[in-house]
């Protein structure tokens, strides 16, 4: 464990995390505990201080009304996928390696070619783009009760859990502002949602990614995969629940928890 004699602030926070994932144990917020020391960039930092060595894609976080009003952050917000995050399809989720997982629909982007820039835009994203297809993200916050703030969830990585994606197609000809989201649990629809509620557009949304990720001299890849942000309210999931996520011209996903 570090010491607080000799660590960054950043560095704690990324211990404080890292702990709490590794034990699953939720913790309190930590702005409760380090005020306006933790402040956005700091906890970036921290996040970055996580990341593996070799990173699958980008998540973004909270792009969505729904999700907004779920969590209590009201900008966007990203996280990093490694190959720990990822599910493969068919793959079962052990519930009991998470500490409160909760599953969202996600349009997923991967990404043709590398893309980086301070005034990327959504034509830019498209153009750059390899597929897109459905994908179902399982949430899992180290926070007790998903209680926390801007600068907590950021240095919690987005939240991020794990993550499955259906069979990317192209995007050519699809308004991804206007193909439905239903979500069901258990056989029953639990959310319905369409792609503009990201962001108004799930490749405004990516865009806005890359932006940020400029400001720290990083950008997309050739082969990233992008969740560009749950669509609707996260559904908790325990053993035994069958979640599937659908959207109109992209196909369905299943997840099946145990
Ligand atoms: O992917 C997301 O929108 C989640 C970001 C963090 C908020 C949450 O834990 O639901
Ligand atoms: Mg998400």
């Amino acid at each position: 464990m570090t010491s607080t004699a000799t660590s960054t602030l950043p560095q704690l926070l990324a211990d404080e995390v890292t702990r709490a994932r590794r034990e699953r144990t939720a913790i309190d917020s930590l702005t409760e505990r380090y005020g306006d020391a933790l402040d956005l960039a700091t906890a970036y930092q921290a996040q970055r201080r996580q990341r593996p060595g070799a990173l699958v894609g980008w998540k973004l976080g909270v792009t969505s009304r729904a999700k907004q009003a779920q969590v209590g952050v009201d900008a966007p917000i990203y996280g990093f996928l490694g190959p720990e995050h990822v599910l493969d399809l068919g793959e079962a989720l052990v519930t009991g390696t998470h500490i409160q997982p909760r599953c969202e629909p996600e349009i997923v982007f991967v990404m043709g070619r590398d893309l980086t820039g301070a005034h990327v835009t959504a034509a830019d994203v498209l153009a750059a783009t390899a597929g897109v297809t459905v994908g179902i993200e399982v949430l899992d916050s180290r926070y007790r009760d998903y209680r926390f703030t801007m600068p907590d969830v950021v240095a919690d990585n987005a939240s991020a859990g794990r993550f499955v994606v259906g069979t990317p197609r192209p995007v050519d000809g699809i308004d991804l502002r206007l193909v439905g989201v239903v979500l069901e649990k258990n056989g029953e629809v639990v959310a319905t949602a369409s792609g503009a509620a990201s962001l108004g557009h799930p490749a405004a949304a990516v865009a806005w990614l890359v932006r940020a990720l400029d400001a720290d001299g990083e950008g997309l890849r050739a082969g990233d995969v992008i969740l560009s942000g749950g669509l609707t309210a996260a559904v908790p999931v325990q053993p035994g629940d069958v979640v599937v996520a659908s959207i109109d011209r992209l196909g369905s996903v299943e997840l099946g928890c145990r």
